[in-house]
């Protein structure tokens, strides 16, 4: 089950859009006052923290030398079958920190004909400082032929970009406008057709350096400058005979991908 139907993940996630855009707008000026939750009868006890929190974040983020990141949760889908949360066969997320989100997972392909695999990440930025909902992403190059990608808010409003995972058909577009900042996800994805003599491997990348070069997407927090860079490479070998794999000569179907999957942190108490 997809956790994202939690009932309390769903109530905490409803509850920071009541606010959302009254947070947005008061934010940085660190007005706090006229909140619309407290202008109604249920104001609730999570609310007074949360507004709480919110004024303390105000006086703060200015002072946040060292961006805070945290995954929320992160899938894979491979050919189809889709893992949220863990990593099933095929799947290394040896190299990947699932606290911060930040590492390298590798998935693995083999067997004749078309072949999908894809990851789907939920990072928050400085969460605790200036909620998980103040944040932009945007994508940097062109993608390589077989690569897909989608930057999105994660379901729980608006976006369609876990739908988009699960079915395998990543939309290679940006749903959160550059003129309102909102809750960030991303995927990144490869369609490959293997002969009977190939494999492959997709390296998905999570990391706060941005690549060098090629194609990847940029999570970001304008307010304290933090960000999560995600790129992916697929790499085919393989020869006819059977032999000594070429190496340089195959496919390789380019890029980084830093990822770093991780930390499923279970029900958020709060969503500061
Ligand atoms: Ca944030
Ligand atoms: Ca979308
Ligand atoms: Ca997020």
């Amino acid at each position: 089950m997809h956790s994202r139907e939690f009932l309390g993940e769903v109530i905490i996630r409803l509850v920071a859009r009541v606010i959302h855009p009254w947070a947005i707008a008061n934010f940085r000026s660190g007005d706090l006052s006229g909140s619309p939750i407290e202008s109604t009868t249920t104001t609730t006890m999570k609310t007074t923290t949360t507004l709480a929190a919110l004024a303390l974040a105000a006086t703060l983020s200015s002072t946040n030398a060292t961006p805070i990141i945290d995954l929320f949760e992160y899938g894979v889908n491979i050919d189809g079958a889709v893992s949220n949360n863990s990593a099933p066969a095929g799947v290394n997320i040896s190299g990947f920190d699932t606290g911060t989100g930040l590492g390298t997972i590798l998935m693995a392909l083999s067997g004749a004909g078309p072949h999908y695999c894809s990851l789907f990440v939920d990072h928050e930025i400085d969460e605790s400082i200036n909620t998980f909902f103040n944040e932009f992403g945007t994508a940097a190059g062109a993608p390589v032929a077989g690569q897909s990608w989608e930057i999105d808010e994660p379901g729980y409003v608006f976006g369609d970009i876990y739908t988009n995972f699960v079915a395998g058909t990543l939309d290679n577009s940006n749903g959160v406008s550059p003129n309102s900042p909102d809750d960030v996800s991303m995927a990144l994805g490869w369609n490959v057709t293997l002969a009977s003599w190939e494999s492959a491997t997709a390296y998905f990348t999570l990391s706060e350096t941005a690549p060098t070069s090629g194609f990847y997407l940029k999570h970001f927090d304008p307010d304290s400058g933090g960000a999560v860079y995600f790129s992916s490479a697929l790499n085919v070998t393989g020869s006819p005979g059977g032999g000594v794999p070429d190496g340089g000569s195959t496919l390789a179907l380019l890029l980084c991908a830093c990822g770093g999957l991780a930390g499923w942190r279970s029900l958020r108490q709060s969503f500061l």
